[in-house]
């Protein structure tokens, strides 16, 4: 029965971070892989989760099962804080929400409701988009089409010409997804403008909008980075929001997200809610629960919702400040490309703009490791690596 089967190419990402383990070099660096990391290089586990884990330990009775939509609890707190109180509480009884195992499990879960109450729908992702896109949604069994997006020369967004492939080819029921925020990989976000755009777009073509929030938080502040998706909302007879708490809250392997269903009318919530959970039902049947457990557990309390709020804006601060010295560090060096889209990008990621030729060599020669694409994850410079990384670039440019 198997025997007909071939090794499949393991995902690149993933494959460059077992690469980078293997190497030896002293100064490797790693720009790979999208986690955040801290000057020494770690991905930490952040106080308020690490105080948080120690409540629930002292405090859980039990495991039993939890359901397919999760903890209510959770499903709560993390609407409030995508959409914030007000448009929360006014959405509510338009909204059915269900925590997920990670965006993926999000993004999955959204894709199979989608082919199950509208088989023909398309859905429209940006080009380019972030690689997992295709397997989440086109496995699923939804074809996929693209929307022009970043623009390699000026490092922002092609806007024109993404309303103008949207407008003229995206059908009513089609889905546009969109990044929330922080735009993986390109790092090119789209202005407040541009979101009202869009959502008299969708309102015009009866065009759903679908987003992808992964990064809430590591753009601009927790409240500044959902307000292009808080215009959308408030706007919209329909919408899916998949958001992720891997990189916010530090707990990827929890697989701790959700998925966000917004029907036109309260009346059709409990249907749709039901066909959502029959999905989850059919899939894995009800997410983990601990990761969830951990950030109702922060977000309920005062005191540690502080503590996680200071310990994220000194994660984005220091994204912030290592954009602005990357671009400084490769001007003194003499570089004559522009490289400062990269300082008014947002989020993890930038393309640096070089060829796969360069990724390789860059690789070869001074052990920095980044996406062949030329993806970087800001995250991975630090004080202790930055001149290395712009001596290597520079040399590389200018060789
Ligand atoms: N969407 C985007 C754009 C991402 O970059 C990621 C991952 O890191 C995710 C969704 C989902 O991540 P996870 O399933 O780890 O929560
Ligand atoms: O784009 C990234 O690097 C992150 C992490 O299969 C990631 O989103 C990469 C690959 C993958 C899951 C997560």
């Amino acid at each position: 029965m198997f025997e007909h089967l071939k090794a499949k190419p393991a995902d690149p990402i993933l494959r460059l971070m077992q690469e980078f383990r293997e190497d030896s070099h002293p100064q490797k660096v790693d720009l790979g892989v999208g986690v955040y990391k801290d000057e020494q290089g770690h991905t930490p586990l952040m106080q308020a989760v690490d105080r948080a884990q120690r409540i629930l330990v002292e405090s859980e009775l039990t495991k039993s099962y939890i359901g397919p939509p999760g903890s209510p609890l959770f499903n709560d707190q993390i609407t409030q804080l995508v959409l914030g109180n007000g448009l929360a509480t006014k959405l509510k009884e338009r909204l059915a929400v269900a925590q997920t195992p990670g965006g993926c499990g999000a993004l999955r879960m959204a894709a199979e409701f989608i082919k199950s109450c509208q088989p023909t729908a398309r859905v429209w992702v940006s080009d380019p988009t972030w690689a997992n896109h295709v397997p989440l949604l086109g496995g699923a069994g939804l074809p996929l089409e693209t929307y022009p997006y970043y623009d390699q020369q000026t490092g922002g967004v092609r806007f024109d010409a993404m309303m103008e492939t949207l407008k003229k080819s995206a059908r009513a029921g089609d889905l546009v997804l969109l990044h929330g925020c922080c735009h993986n990989p390109s790092g090119a976000d789209l202005n407040s403008k541009q979101w009202q755009e869009i959502t008299e777009f969708c309102l015009d073509k009866g065009v759903v909008p679908f987003v992808d929030m992964a990064y809430q938080g590591l753009g601009q502040g927790l409240n500044e980075d959902a307000l292009g998706v808080r215009y959308l909302f408030n706007a919209v007879p329909e919408a899916l929001l998949a958001t992720s708490c891997s990189k916010n809250f530090g707990l990827y392997r929890e697989r701790t997200g959700a998925l966000m269903l917004l029907s036109a009318k309260a009346e059709q919530t409990p249907a749709t809610a039901s066909e959502l959970f029959t999905r989850i039902r059919s899939h894995y049947s009800m997410p983990p629960a601990h990761g969830a457990s951990v950030v109702e557990t922060i977000l309920m309390n005062s005191q540690l919702a502080e503590l996680w709020q200071s310990e994220l804006n000194a994660m984005r601060k220091r994204i912030q400040t290592l954009r602005l010295q990357l671009n400084q560090g490769l001007k003194a060096r003499g570089v004559d490309r522009d490289f400062s889209f990269i300082e008014r990008q947002q989020g993890m990621f930038s393309f640096l703009g070089i060829s796969p030729e360069q990724v390789n060599q860059l690789r070869k020669d001074f052990s920095i490791y980044m996406v062949e694409s030329s993806r970087i994850n800001l995250a991975g410079l630090s004080a202790h690596n930055l001149d290395y990384v712009c001596d290597g670039i520079a040399s590389i440019l200018k060789g």
